[in-house]
């Protein structure tokens, strides 16, 4: 089976809900050598993106776009675990706190964000989703990070990341670390107008942003 055939095999088994051959075929893709950064992106979260607009369409059901995105977590799962593994060897650049905002429970993508920074050497706090403003404030004052990433993917809980960090503002936490935002509705002019730091449109970019933050790069 070539590279192209996996990549089509995985959108067709995020679209049957297939958990099962998601996985496989994941682990088929590693065995291959393929890039799993380029998988998880073209074989399953494109897939998943495609469905969701079939959903915001109204042509599909919740419950349908449930099961896909666990189709795609399972195969995610296998594919973070290589790519945390090719990223085993690098130092450590710094300490990163990461959550999806409260009324948010939007995860995968964070995930992927969170596995990519791991695997880049960053240190990773995972707070997990729909955490509420006073828990980012308390995990900050905790760990110390050097990055705090909000991801969030829904209109509505955007203003979220807003809020947070006017709490560590006064809290006086805010210039102890960068800030970085991120998540479908999110923008560059959002990120500034909020005062983060940094805005990524994807974990690449949310990589390359933290490296530059990080004053690597
Ligand atoms: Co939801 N959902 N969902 N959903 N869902 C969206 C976001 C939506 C756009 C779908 C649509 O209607 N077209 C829409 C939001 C509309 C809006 O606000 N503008 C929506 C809605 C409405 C809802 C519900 C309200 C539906 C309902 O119940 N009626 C509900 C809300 C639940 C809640 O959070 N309270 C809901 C529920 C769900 C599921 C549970 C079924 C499931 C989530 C499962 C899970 O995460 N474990 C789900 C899914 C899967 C989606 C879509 C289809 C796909 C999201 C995803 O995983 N994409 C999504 C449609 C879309 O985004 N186009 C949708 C793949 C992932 C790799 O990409 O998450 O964008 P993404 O992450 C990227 C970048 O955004 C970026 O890097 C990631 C990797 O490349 N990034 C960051 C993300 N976070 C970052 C943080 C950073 C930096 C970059 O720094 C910190």
């Amino acid at each position: 089976m070539g590279n192209e055939d996996i990549i089509k095999e995985m959108n067709e088994a995020v679209n049957n809900f297939d958990d099962e051959l998601c996985k496989e075929l994941a682990g088929k893709s590693i065995e291959l050598g393929m890039d799993p950064i380029m998988v998880l992106e073209d074989g399953f979260a494109g897939a998943l993106r495609e469905i969701g607009e079939s959903f915001g369409k109204g042509e599909i059901f919740i419950t349908e776009l449930i099961a896909a995105a666990q189709a795609v977590e399972a195969g995610a799962e296998v594919l973070n675990i290589e790519i945390t593994r090719l990223g085993a060897s690098r130092e450590t650049i710094g300490k990163v706190l990461i959550g999806t905002v409260e009324g948010d429970i939007h995860n995968i993508g964070k995930n992927i964000v969170s596995t990519m920074l791991n695997a880049a050497g960053f240190e990773i706090i995972d707070l997990g989703v729909d955490v509420p403003t006073h828990v980012f404030v308390d995990k900050v004052k905790e760990h110390k990070p050097n990055l705090l990433g909000l991801s969030s993917l829904l209109t509505t809980t955007m203003g979220k990341q807003k809020e947070i960090i006017d709490a560590l503002k006064e809290n006086g936490l805010r210039d102890s670390l960068k800030i970085i935002v991120g998540g479908a509705p999110v923008s560059d002019e959002w990120a500034r107008e909020i005062g983060a730091d940094g805005y990524a449109f994807d974990a690449s970019s949310a990589v390359k942003i933290s490296l530059e933050l990080m004053g690597r790069k």
